[in-house]
């Protein structure tokens, strides 16, 4: 780093000596205008010269430019080395330093800003991407209003595990901001309002501070268990010149963190159970964070001809593989592994919903004296405010690490606790689970078939028919919002990491749309086509990111679940009803009251189509879905959003 040289003016330096001048005693404006030096009077009939003619009428000079790098400067200096590709956010006066320095100074590439309706888009454009490509974006929020928005999205990243980036504008100095508006934006501690669910955050007081925490941030958010970081910045630190305090300013050089491993003594008791086991089953939930994952996992499952219950938020394991099983092998298990989980009571119990009073009632799932292994790196980052850690599950071997990075440890031991008299029973073992996962998949098939020619289109149909469109693409299924019975996970053949993507975490509504957009970036880039199922409750949170995607040119194919309503919510109040012996009043709509989303019906097709979307629809016949869906392929192929809306049944 080249050292600045040191400014003639700065805020600091200027406040310094106003605060000298009002302890000299208290002058107001008024006198301290009487009590400068006289100007030098001129002759009032000479010509004004270039110099008093741009005083008079052209905008007052920005102190930066006589005065040294701008802060903000630096910052981007910082965030360039940390290979950035977007910045996906809704501009803010609180950070119009680094806004303005991202677009001139940083000549808006790398990372390269990109204009966001809502900051809740902003986060999940980040966490979306994420998951498709395995980089980090930043996003930049206002001061208390932006972050406010943002706040449902970064929960939804933070149960996800998934790493974001926040910069929050803020203007901190009481004394010098501006009043009215820019003060109702700023907060002494803007970072509260996320900080029981980011994995850590500061508000740096100068360039050197920033340069730290930045990167310091990266390396939090990056090293499993990944998670959203936060940093209030402030607004004077980004307008004012660098300062380096006589010592030269410096950036920090990442490097990334080894993940943290499962305890060896715990991974070699877990091997000796699995090995003894008779019925061993594998439950991953977030397990493989890379393709890599995906391929120890199967090693593993083959070792132990165990069957895998995938339960879906990342792809972790090939459905198409034979020892791919549902949940209800649980309840035959002798000893269950639980890797990533983020549910390990509700995986082992069984909960019903609205018993006699009203609660719900527990089932345990296990046979007496199943064990119970766990690898999660989440045990590693509990805070105690919210409640994503769910139910406390007694486990007899747990240990506090990444799966992924212990499974070469695990498979090593495994191997060798497998005794040679266990290897028939063990063979044997898998052909039991490939004859049963064969039926299940008949099965399958079977129920997909029911009510095929229906319309409102069937969900089974809505997922066969879209597939039929993309199957010979190297397609991503970025997104599958609302319930469409889980026909993607069920019918599509998920054999690679990017062919899913899990869902929100925090299942809080609104992700499905502008995570969507995110990965479809992430996959743009790396040349993969990408589909979101895309139901009309959670586009309606904010549509706006189908301008964003159209605006930056971001291919997605979204298929709409169009059942025109909130219909989780339907079988809610519906079933309450029914409990409670009453009719539940649907008013003029199809569902209780304050459920549907009808009367009048929203058109998506044109809404996406206002915002630079290729759209068609509404498609009510099933026989209309796959010509339509093929124009729609087409479309994205050539590097546009398109838009099916299609009137499905319930879920
Ligand atoms: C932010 C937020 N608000 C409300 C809910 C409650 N909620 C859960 S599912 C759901 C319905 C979502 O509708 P849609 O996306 O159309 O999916 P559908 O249930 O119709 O398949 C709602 C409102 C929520 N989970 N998150
Ligand atoms: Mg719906």
């Amino acid at each position: 780093m080249p050292k600045e040289t040191a400014p003639k003016f700065n805020r600091r330096n200027f406040l310094a000596a106003a605060a000298v001048a009002g302890a000299a005693g208290a002058v107001s404006p008024a006198e301290a205008a009487t009590a400068l030096p006289e100007p030098q009077r001129l002759p009032s009939a000479l010509p004004p010269n270039a110099h008093v003619a741009a005083a008079e009428t052209g905008a007052p000079e920005m102190p930066a430019q006589e005065n040294g790098k701008p802060g903000s400067d630096f910052m981007v200096d910082v965030i360039k080395t940390l290979d950035i590709k977007y910045v996906p956010a809704n501009p803010a006066s609180s950070y119009r330093g680094l806004h303005e320095s991202l677009i001139n100074y940083g000549k808006n590439t790398m990372p390269e800003f990109l204009t966001c309706m809502h900051e809740e888009s902003g986060v999940a454009m980040c966490h979306g991407y994420f998951k498709a490509t395995g980089k980090p974006l930043m996003t930049v929020v206002h001061g208390v209003v932006g972050l406010q928005h943002a706040a449902m999205a970064v929960y939804n990243a933070w149960c996800d595990r998934v790493p974001v980036l926040i910069v929050g504008g803020n203007d901190l100095d009481a004394a010098h901001r501006a009043p009215g508006v820019p003060t109702f934006h700023s907060g002494q501690d803007i970072n509260a309002i996320v900080r029981d669910f980011t994995k850590w955050d500061d508000t740096p007081v100068s360039a050197q501070h920033f340069a730290q925490s930045f990167v310091r941030m990266y390396k939090i958010a990056t090293t499993p268990p990944y998670g959203p970081v936060m940093m209030a910045l402030d607004g004077g630190l980004q307008m004012e010149p660098v300062r380096d305090f006589g010592e030269p300013l410096y950036i920090p050089k990442f490097f990334p963190s080894a993940p943290p491993q499962g305890d060896l003594a715990a991974v070699r008791e877990a091997a000796r159970l699995l090995a003894g086991a008779e019925r061993p089953v594998i439950v991953v939930d977030r397990m493989a964070r890379t393709p890599n994952g995906v391929d120890l996992l199967v090693e593993l499952a083959e070792l132990l001809q165990a069957p895998v219950v995938d339960q879906g938020n990342r792809m972790n394991f090939p459905n198409t593989h034979y020892l791919s099983r549902p949940p209800t092998v649980i309840g035959q298990a002798d000893v269950i592994i639980g890797m990533e989980l983020s549910d390990y009571w509700g995986t082992v119990n069984g909960f019903v919903d609205n018993d006699n009073n009203g609660f719900g009632q527990n089932v345990s799932k296990l046979k007496p004296g199943t064990k119970l292994i766990s690898i999660s790196s989440v045990d590693l980052l509990t805070k105690s405010n919210y409640q994503d850690f769910q139910r406390f599950q007694s486990i007899d071997v747990s240990m506090p690490g990444d799966a992924e990075a212990t499974l070469p440890s695990l498979i090593d031991a495994v191997k060798s606790a497998i005794g040679n008299d266990r290897k028939d029973a063990i063979a044997k073992r898998g052909d039991t689970v490939r004859q049963a996962h064969a039926k299940g998949l008949d099965g399958i098939k079977q129920a997909a078939a029911i009510a095929w020619d229906a319309s409102p289109v069937s969900t089974a149909r809505l997922l066969m028919e879209t597939y039929a469109q993309i199957k010979d693409l190297d397609w991503s299924l970025v997104s599958t919002s609302g319930n469409t019975s889980n026909w993607a996970n069920r019918l599509w053949p998920m054999e690679k990491h990017h062919r899913w993507l899990g869902a929100s975490g925090g299942y809080g509504i609104g992700y499905g749309a502008p995570a969507s957009v995110g990965a479809a970036l992430g996959n743009r880039d790396l040349g993969r086509f990408s589909v979101s199922i895309q139901s009309d409750g959670d586009l309606m949170f904010a549509p706006g990111v189908l301008w964003t995607a159209a605006r930056h040119k971001i291919p997605l194919l979204a298929v709409m679940h169009n059942n025109r309503g909130y219909h989780q919510e339907v079988m809610h109040v519906q079933r309450l009803s029914n409990f409670r012996n009453r009719v539940a009043n649907i008013g003029n709509d199809l569902g209780p009251i304050g459920t549907s989303i009808m009367n009048p019906d929203i058109e998506y097709h044109k809404l996406a189509e206002s915002m630079g979307w290729w759209a068609k629809g509404p498609i009510t016949d099933p026989a209309d879905l796959g010509p339509t869906i093929k124009e729609a392929v087409a479309v994205v192929k050539s590097g546009q959003p398109a838009l099916v809306n299609v009137v499905t049944q319930p879920r």
